[in-house]
């Protein structure tokens, strides 16, 4: 048993005295929300820092993808994946839109371009696929399909910060990509998100709906909604974000360090990724079989660490989404049944993945 419990992740979070300056100039000049300078500074840097043309923070991922259908003024179907977090289908159906679950590819888990070709038809208006634990999507592929029959893309690009996708940032695909700044993510803002695009009518677009729909002269001039991040969150953004070349490299090591603890355990699988294109967020690592996978949660469980299933169920076998439309999802059912996160943050120690591999390996060996 570890002395505390192990849980999928940590937040990485910036030494307090780092922080502690920023909180400083908020209570010195008392603006704690609404466009201020923290926020400001902080979209101008990840801006930078992706090389992208603009950053739009939100007060959350799943607001992010709520705004970019509104954005593009989608109504009708939208093409996702079954093999994501609920946000993904939530967004689509809370913006009056109807999910379109298509396969995911066996080996990236990401959205399968030849079954989003075979699950359009005339209500169709856009793709969302997600760049799924970081992974980037075929995105030469989709956005040939999309082009060709005239569909928008939104990328939910959640997991992906600082991931490149044939030669540039993730973010700088697609319509609109989106991202979460979620306390479990790569980077995190505490709760937060972030839309990006290259096209200046839907950046405006985009910080008017955040804003209940006032533009720069504060003239109600469209809709909106209140979709702001605070001063305090972007406060924490800007602390973080000098850290995040070190987590990504910490997050290297220790996923690597899993992948050689576990090269001889029977039947288990990696997703497949392009080393450079990938940003470690995430441990996921497929068993032969759920029943394994039961048994290697049970058997952690018990010495108190907690893997998490992420994604299961795939999310046409939930209540919610039963009745969504859609083609043949075998694959995803598969995967979705044998997935789990192993834990991974920055500062787990090595020997505890020693310990958690053993026990993953043994199970194995015993179900095969
Ligand atoms: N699209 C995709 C593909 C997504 O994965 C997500 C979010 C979104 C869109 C929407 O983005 P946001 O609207 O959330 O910005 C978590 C997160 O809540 C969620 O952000 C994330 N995806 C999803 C995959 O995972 P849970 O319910 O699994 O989180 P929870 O609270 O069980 O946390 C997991 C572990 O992390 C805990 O066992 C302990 C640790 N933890 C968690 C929190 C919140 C901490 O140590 N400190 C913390 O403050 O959903």
């Amino acid at each position: 048993m570890a002395d505390r419990p192990i849980f999928v992740t940590q937040p990485s979070l910036a030494p307090l005295d780092e922080f502690t300056p920023y909180l400083r100039q908020i209570w010195d000049s008392g603006v704690m929300t609404h466009n201020g300078p923290l926020l400001q500074r902080l979209e101008a840097e990840v801006s930078r820092r992706l090389g992208v043309k603009q950053t739009v923070c939100l007060g959350n991922g799943t607001l992010a993808l709520q705004l970019a259908i509104r954005a593009l003024d989608l109504h009708g179907q939208i093409i996702t994946t079954p093999f994501t977090y609920a946000a993904t289908a939530s967004s689509i159906a809370w913006e009056y839109c109807t999910p379109v679950f298509a396969d995911i590819d066996p080996d990236t888990w990401n959205l399968d371009p030849v079954r989003i070709a075979e699950a359009i038809t005339d209500q169709t208006v856009g793709i969302m696929p997600v760049h799924v634990f970081s992974a980037p999507c075929d995105v030469a592929a989709i956005e040939s399909l999309a082009a060709e029959r005239g569909l928008k893309v939104i990328y939910d690009a959640a997991h992906a910060m600082c991931v490149q996708a044939s030669g540039r940032s993730v973010m700088d695909w697609g319509d609109i990509s989106c991202t979460s700044f979620h306390a479990t993510k790569l980077f995190n803002t505490c709760e937060g998100g972030a839309c990006f695009t290259r096209d200046d009518r839907l950046d405006a677009r985009l910080r008017q709906f955040r804003f209940f729909g006032h533009d720069q002269a504060k003239e109600l001039s469209d809709d909106g909604t209140n979709a702001k991040m605070t001063e305090i969150h972007a406060a924490l953004g800007l602390a973080n974000l000098g850290h995040l070349d070190a987590v990504i490299a910490r997050r290297r090591e220790l996923y690597r360090h899993y992948q050689r603890s576990l090269a001889g355990a029977a039947g288990l699988r990696f997703q497949a990724f392009h080393p450079d294109e990938y940003n470690y967020s995430y441990m996921p690592v497929l068993l032969p079989s759920e029943k394994t996978a039961l048994a290697v949660v049970d058997v952690l469980a018990a010495q108190g660490i907690h893997p998490r299933r992420y994604f299961h169920p795939a999310l046409h076998k939930t209540p919610a989404y039963a009745k969504a439309p859609r083609g043949d999802l075998s694959i995803a059912e598969d995967i979705a049944s044998r997935i789990l996160c192993m834990p991974l943050y920055h500062n787990l120690p090595t020997d505890q993945i020693d310990r958690i591999c053993g026990l993953v390996a043994g199970c194995c060996r015993s179900n095969s």
